[in-house]
């Protein structure tokens, strides 16, 4: 196995996973004993990821800023990346909503399969701890994303992954700072930081190695949990215009890498190949970001100055997938329960959905809270939320795998345009594949 390349290793496990899990089900006693004696095994490998990507964070970050030299293109840097990441979070929002109009999901469910989606699942808790969710988010003001940024506590910051931006807005300030003070007072900061990145990434590839048996059990349970096969059957439209959506994204990322950096799209998909696969095994940015920026830096030849700035936003504001899949919820339960939902509503749903992402917290689920911002965004009866949550919920983890997937690629995408608009974009460090494919 270990001959393999890493995303065919990551690959396997994941078939393997799926099949094993598929077997499981058809034994009485199988989904216990995946969720007793296998699932342990992924959640693990989530848990190491998730363990190192705040330090990680903290020292690429902190090593990117202080190899500026000067503010001007730390700006400069930090003004492309936000500008860029909210035309393309727009243009899969209005695309989401162009499929779902077209192609008019909701149109096709059925009165009874309302009915069981309602019995099955909108009593539930798991809508009951979304909608609770979701009205946390609401009480807060417009500003509250900018107020909730600042940390009061550096330490109780890092201890919490989802605070990952604010980490992000303390190790800015910090990075700042030591540019300055100038080279030579924040130079033991600096060559500790240095080395604490060399460590960290060194920690990513000892996780890595146990990647292709974590996704075997993160895949396996992922399927011996899976909802009711007639129930899914219903929503296959609604999660095939989704997927459509997404699938639709990854080539115009590809698009956007051939024209803007020169990189050959089907060298820049395999590269990063095994983060989008451990994206849709974990169905979290945040797990799957020390990944991510290891791909990018070392195996596309980003520069640490732009991926370690780039990457870590991106992983908290940048959602692609997910703005996608709350333009197409949104509609679709509008659709299947007749709630008229004009162009103007529509309208509104690309700035809520827009701003739901940038709140998504970069974990399994969290696109679904931010729905129901969307929905009450366009006046959606509140009685009818949970009616319209549990529509979507029987498909909504393995739509989160997938949405998950454009989320970091999104990420990846542009980390390369702003490399090379800055000219920091450079030959990978780890070749996999021969040179002339890499430049169209
Ligand atoms: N799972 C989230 C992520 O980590 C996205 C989502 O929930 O939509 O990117």
């Amino acid at each position: 196995m270990r001959k393999l390349e890493l995303h065919w290793q990551i690959l396997i496990g994941m078939v393997l996973g799926i099949v094993f899990g598929f077997i499981m089900t058809g034994f009485f006693w199988g989904p216990g004993f995946v969720t007793d004696w296998i699932k342990p095994f992924g959640t693990i490998f989530v848990k190491l990821l998730k363990l190192i990507a705040i330090p990680l964070i903290l020292a690429s970050l902190i090593k990117g800023i202080s190899d500026l030299k000067d503010i001007s293109k730390f700006r400069n840097i930090g003004l492309r990346t936000i500008g860029i990441y909210m035309c393309t979070t727009v243009v899969a929002i209005v695309l989401g909503l162009l499929l779902v109009n077209v192609l008019q999901p909701g149109d096709g469910i059925s009165d009874d399969t309302i009915n069981k989606l309602t019995q099955t699942y909108a009593t539930g808790e798991d809508v009951k701890k979304i909608q609770d969710n979701a009205s946390m988010q609401q009480n807060k003001g417009p500003l509250a994303f900018l107020e909730e940024m600042v940390p009061d506590n550096a330490i109780a910051a890092m201890s919490n992954n989802r605070l990952m931006l604010q980490v992000i807005f303390f190790t800015i300030f910090l990075g700042i700072s030591m540019l300055l003070v100038g080279e030579e007072r924040a130079k033991p900061l600096k060559n500790f930081f240095d080395s604490l990145n060399e460590v960290v990434l060194k920690m990513v590839d000892l996780i890595m190695l146990i990647a292709p048996y974590a996704v075997f059990s993160l895949l396996a349970s992922v399927v011996v949990s899976a909802g009711d096969k007639e129930l899914l059957l219903a929503l296959l439209k609604y999660a095939g215009v989704v997927v459509l959506g997404l699938v639709l994204m990854i080539v115009f990322y590809s698009i956007l890498v051939t024209i803007f950096t020169k990189k050959n799209p089907f060298w820049f998909l395999k590269q990063m190949s095994p983060a989008q696969l451990l994206a849709f095994s974990t169905s979290s940015s945040a797990a799957t970001l020390p990944v991510t920026m290891e791909r990018v830096e070392e195996h596309i030849g980003v520069d640490k100055e732009v991926s370690s700035f780039v990457l870590p936003v991106g992983a908290t504001i940048n959602m692609d997938g997910t703005s996608l899949y709350q333009g197409v919820a949104a509609v679709f339960i509008a659709q299947a329960l007749a709630f008229d939902l004009p162009l103007s509503g529509q309208l509104t749903i690309i700035l809520t959905a827009l701003l739901a992402s940038i709140g998504t917290a970069a974990v399994p689920g969290a696109g679904m809270v931010m729905l129901v911002i969307v929905l009450e965004s366009v006046g959606f009866p509140s009685d009818k939320l949970a009616i319209g949550l549990a529509l979507i919920f029987a498909v909504d983890r393995p739509l989160d795998m997938f949405r998950t997937v454009v989320n970091i690629t999104g990420d990846a995408t542009v980390s390369m345009m702003v490399a090379k608009s800055v000219d920091k974009l450079g030959k990978p460090n780890i070749k996999e594949w021969d040179d002339h494919y890499e430049e169209v």
